[in-house]
């Protein structure tokens, strides 16, 4: 698992063994499975430098070339889908079974989409009588990603193929979590034709993080990690006028009506709550589940959490892994003891397994109350807290009673009601009857204290490049004297 050397700049691997070492640990044992090393100046300098001297020839690349480049990377993503799927979950824990379809082949399709629109990206023209005019949509510079670790090659690719479709370049900081999936990314969008210095993937954690946003030659900086990190990256972006798109934390309403579908509302909670370890941002982690049927709902939740396979991520029939790493595990812990203190009632899990590895059980407390802390604080483990409601008023407006605002989903049977409902939940995706699907098509990212801007569709478009108007004067140039 070792990967050739710790950073990927200008087109191949580099090595500093002067930064700090960052050991990777496979969250299932405890193992080490890998070290990198933390960027020093020296390696920053590098890849800023790298990405500055590549930016004016890639996007001097007529967009069906960039493209092209991206395409044929998002077809080697997907031949080596089993080989990226395993380094995922030994970098992350996350079951094989959801590794195999939801992280290297989500990069592959960002990849193909972005690299699908890059031959038409333009702007327009307009007729103002016989003078005219134009709009040329022009890439940002050099473009700064930082990433999360619930889903390193996901949000390299999410950063990347929008930014590079666009002209841009970029330097991508992984978490010191996660380190490895990134530089697979890099390695191949080289295969792939990428100029040297288009992708560049240098390791460390929040400090070199910080200095990658504050250097000068960064255009744009664009994250993905938690609420109070996000707070700190934007101030750093604006202290230099630079562009930000910040995709931070949630805890996001999943409104149950008395007349939903009850199973597809038990599988939209367990997938809500439970899917990579509960550890995703959009997560409906207050379940609001109108009174009339709250028994049926619990019951049929437990019953089916019981089902729960809880192992060795590498094992295909594992749906149920570890948490990323004991500092998480810690985390969610400590949040159980809160909720067992404030009152709520645990229905289910609530205990590390006893054996190594970063593992707690499912967790499910029912009679929760908007006061209590589970139901304010994004946890980012398996928690799912249980809410009753009686009206849709009185839902709408506890839904909407946080600082947060990244999702939202209702499940009902009656059509006004999912549609109105959804209107009402101050949240950036929302979803009627279903939770949790992101494909690259729409556009994702979060309203409130959960971000500014959107990742995917037309949109990151709209945030990896801007717009330069020419005006075309026609006549004879007229002054007032
Ligand atoms: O995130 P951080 P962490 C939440 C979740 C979790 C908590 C902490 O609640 O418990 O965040 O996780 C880089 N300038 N989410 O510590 O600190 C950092 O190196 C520039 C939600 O991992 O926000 C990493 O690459 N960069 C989330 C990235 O920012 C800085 C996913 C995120 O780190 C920096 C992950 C700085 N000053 C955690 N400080 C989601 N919403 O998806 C840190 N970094």
């Amino acid at each position: 698992m070792q990967p050739t050397a710790s950073h990927f700049v200008n087109g191949a691997y580099l090595e500093d063994t002067a930064g700090a070492p960052i050991p990777v640990i496979f969250p299932a044992n405890g193992e080490q499975i890998a070290r990198v090393h933390a960027a020093t100046p020296a390696v920053i300098e590098a890849a800023m430098a790298s990405a500055k001297a590549a930016q004016a020839g890639w996007a001097a690349l007529i967009g069906v070339e960039r493209g092209r480049i991206l395409r044929r990377a998002a077809d080697i993503i997907r031949e080596r889908n089993r080989e990226l799927s395993d380094l995922e979950t030994l970098d992350t824990g996350k079951p094989i079974q959801e590794t195999l379809v939801a992280d290297a082949t989500s990069a592959a399709d960002a990849l193909e989409y972005f690299g699908g629109i890059a031959a038409s990206l333009g702007g327009e023209h307009m007729q103002l009588g016989g003078d005219w005019a134009y709009t040329m949509r022009v890439p940002l510079g050099v473009c700064v990603g930082i990433g999360a670790w619930n889903y390193p090659t996901q949000i390299a690719a999410w950063k990347g193929a929008p930014a590079l479709a666009c002209g841009n370049t970029m330097v991508f900081k992984p978490s010191e979590q996660t380190p490895l999936c990134a530089l697979k990314v890099a390695e191949i969008l080289v295969e792939a034709g990428a100029p040297p210095g288009v992708f560049n993937v240098i390791q460390g954690a929040g400090l070199v993080g910080k200095a990658l946003v504050e250097d000068p030659r960064t255009a744009k900086v664009s994250l993905t990690g938690s609420a109070a990190t996000g707070k700190k990256v934007y101030a750093a972006a604006a202290a230099q006028m630079k562009h930000a798109t910040m995709e931070l934390g949630g805890k996001s309403p999943l409104i149950i009506f008395d007349d939903a579908d009850l199973e597809s509302a038990v599988s939209a909670a367990i997938n809500a709550n439970f899917y990579s370890s509960g550890q995703i941002c959009s997560n409906g982690t207050r379940v609001f589940v109108q009174r009339g049927i709250k028994d049926a709902f619990l019951a049929r939740l437990l019953k089916r959490t019981a089902n729960a396979i809880i192992g060795d991520p590498r094992d295909e029939a594992t749906n149920f892994g570890p948490m990323v790493s004991e500092e998480q595990l810690a985390i969610t812990c400590s949040y159980i003891k809160k909720g067992i203190s404030e009152g709520a009632r645990l229905v289910h899990g609530g205990n590390r397994l006893n054996q190594p590895g970063a593992y707690i059980e499912p967790t499910i407390f029912a009679d929760v109350t908007d006061d209590m802390t589970i139901a304010r604080e994004e946890i980012f483990g398996p928690v799912m807290s249980v809410l009753d409601f009686d009206t849709e008023e009185d839902v709408l407006e506890r839904a909407n009673a946080t600082e947060f605002g990244l999702s939202g989903a209702v499940f009902t049977a009656d059509l006004t009601r999912a549609h109105r409902v959804v209107h009402a939940i101050q949240a950036g995706s929302c979803w009627i009857n279903q939770y949790n699907l992101t494909p690259v098509e729409l556009p994702f990212g979060g309203m409130k204290g959960s971000g500014v801007g959107r990742e995917n569709s037309m949109a990151a478009i709209g945030h990896y490049s801007q717009l330069k108007t020419v005006y075309v004067g026609m006549s004879p140039v007229e002054a007032a004297f």
